[in-house]
């Protein structure tokens, strides 16, 4: 007989971007690759609403081995919530955390009584031993990646990654994954008929307010397991879009050139976004016209900051000079481009701050986020904090966590001048005619709609995302 798992995707209510579950998705398909016996059900918060009756239709005389807690820190006040509702209505079902959130709190989590176990970092191979050792017993000291309690110490195991050749692509069915063509993946986009990819796993750069998820060695999925995929699902839904999310895309460029042209050989009108990010500094001008040639519709490129100074001490070290050329050089192909700026930079000064406004208002791009940093923890940016400053981040982990109403100011400029530059410098760039010629001349009019009305909103403060 099929033994039952639960898993549980967490996210707020309401929010206006959400993404299918691919963690989960990878997870699911890891265990089955390589066992019979267990039968997952999956409660979606993006998509579903009622955990209770979702309960009730699924579990009636039956109860599921394991119940797994997908999410992110900042759903992490969720999660709990959460865990505590499942221990009264399914007690004695042991329950496991993982994902980027708790990946980051590691044991901490576990000072909560209604979490049973934590899995860290890459999720896989603890995950089917952890399924193994709840079914047939054993030590939980042979599951990797384990976070447990014994006796009256916390133990972690060490953690293990997952081989590149054994990362497995979700089945987009088990996740539904038609329902997420009506909703926004990301404010600028709108609701599209999107395939979801990513093709590595890690990132070899070192930015202090980073969480390094999948550690700084970058593994590639096989490029036929990405294809195969892809044109699998495309026979089926047969998309519109397909984004990239990958840390960084372009990090090996002929990689990327040969994955785009195989999925342009099964859908050639597909269009292209990248919205987790390319890292500009490093294109070759070969690359950036393939790309420019090659149906891309959003490029995300963060830049975070115009100082020197602070490129260096965030550790993202962008030349420049160089991102700004090549910027300029992208914008002969109308590509939307969307950068990302932070705010409150630790030791930022008003001039640098202000230098980071001039950079963007000049770039020749389409979008603008201006951010405000956040010190989460489990990142290095975390540790250079005052006592108090960690604190209240830790205190704000208990409700919502977000880069629009964070109260920690790591600049040297005063909060009041702080928190009306974010307010306003968003506003006042996208109301300038040029700003306003890009966005209708590069954006799709349906995504320009409803990107208008949201970017609204989140101007005038009220919408979540
Ligand atoms: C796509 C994406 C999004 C999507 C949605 C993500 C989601 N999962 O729901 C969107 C665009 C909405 C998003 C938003 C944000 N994101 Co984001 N996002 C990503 C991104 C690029 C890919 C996520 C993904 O699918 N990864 C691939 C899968 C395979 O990995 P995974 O989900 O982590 O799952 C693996 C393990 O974590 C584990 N696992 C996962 N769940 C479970 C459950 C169990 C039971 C077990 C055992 C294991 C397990 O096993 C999986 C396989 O190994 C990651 C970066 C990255 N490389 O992962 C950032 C990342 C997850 N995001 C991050 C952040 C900070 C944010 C934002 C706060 C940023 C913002 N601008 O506001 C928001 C918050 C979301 C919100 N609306 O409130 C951080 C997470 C920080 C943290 N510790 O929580 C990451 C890690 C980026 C980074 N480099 O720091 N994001
Ligand atoms: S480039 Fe992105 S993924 Fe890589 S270390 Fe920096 S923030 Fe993290």
């Amino acid at each position: 007989m099929t033994k039952k798992v639960l898993l549980i995707r967490v996210y707020h209510k309401n929010a206006l971007t959400v993404f299918p579950p691919l963690g989960i998705g990878s997870l699911v398909e890891y265990v089955k690759e390589r066992s019979t016996e267990f039968d997952f059900d999956l409660f979606d918060y993006c998509l579903d609403n009622n955990l209770d009756e979702f309960i009730k239709t699924k579990y009636s005389g039956i109860k599921p081995i394991l119940i797994g807690i997908s999410t992110l820190l900042r759903h992490f006040y969720l999660a709990i919530e959460i865990a505590k509702r499942l221990k009264q209505i399914l007690p004695g079902v042991p329950i496991v955390m993982g994902g980027a959130g708790p990946s980051s709190l590691m044991d901490m989590v576990l000072e909560n009584d209604s979490v049973d176990y934590v899995i860290y970092k890459d999720g896989e191979i603890g995950f089917l031993k952890l399924l193994e050792y709840v079914s047939r017993g054993g030590s939980p000291s042979d599951v990797p990646s384990l976070i447990f309690r014994s006796k009256d110490e916390i133990r972690i195991n060490e953690p293990q990654v997952v081989h590149e050749e054994e990362i497995q692509i979700p089945d987009f069915d088990f996740l539904r994954l038609p329902e997420y063509f009506k909703r926004f993946s990301h404010v600028m986009l709108g609701p599209r008929k999107t395939y979801y990819a990513i093709t590595t796993r890690g990132c070899p750069y070192s930015c202090i307010y980073c969480h390094h998820l999948f550690g700084r060695k970058v593994r590639f999925i096989p490029i036929e397991k990405i294809l195969s995929s892809f044109e699998k699902f495309q026979r089926k839904y047969n998309f519109e879009w397909i984004d990239f999310s990958d840390d960084i895309f372009n990090i090996d460029e002929e990689r990327a050139m040969k994955i785009i042209s195989g999925i342009r050989r099964i859908n050639r009108d597909i269009k292209f976004s990248y919205p987790n990010g390319f890292r500009v500094d490093i294109m070759s001008e070969k690359f950036m016209d393939f790309i420019g040639c090659n149906n891309t519709r959003f490029l995300s490129v963060a830049i975070e900051t115009a100082s020197q100074r602070l490129q260096n001490l965030l550790k993202k070290n962008i030349n420049l000079e160089k991102a700004e050329n090549n910027i300029r050089y992208l914008s002969r192909y109308n590509i939307p481009i969307i950068t990302t700026f932070l705010f409150g930079l630790p030791t930022e000064t008003l001039n640098e701050l202000i230098k980071s406004i001039r950079f963007a208002f000049g770039l020749p791009i389409t979008y603008a986020s201006f951010l405000r940093v956040v010190p989460h923890i489990g990142s290095e940016l975390f540790e250079i904090l005052s006592d108090e400053q960690k604190r209240i981040i830790m205190t704000s982990l208990k409700s919502d966590l977000h880069y629009h109403n964070i109260d920690v100011n790591l600049s040297n400029i005063p909060d009041s001048i702080l928190n009306v530059l974010q307010r306003f410098t968003g506003p006042v760039y996208y109301l300038r005619p040029r700003q306003i010629y890009r966005i209708l001349r590069d954006t799709p009019a349906r995504g320009l709609l409803q990107g208008g009305k949201l970017i609204s909103q989140i101007a005038l403060g009220r919408a979540r995302e």
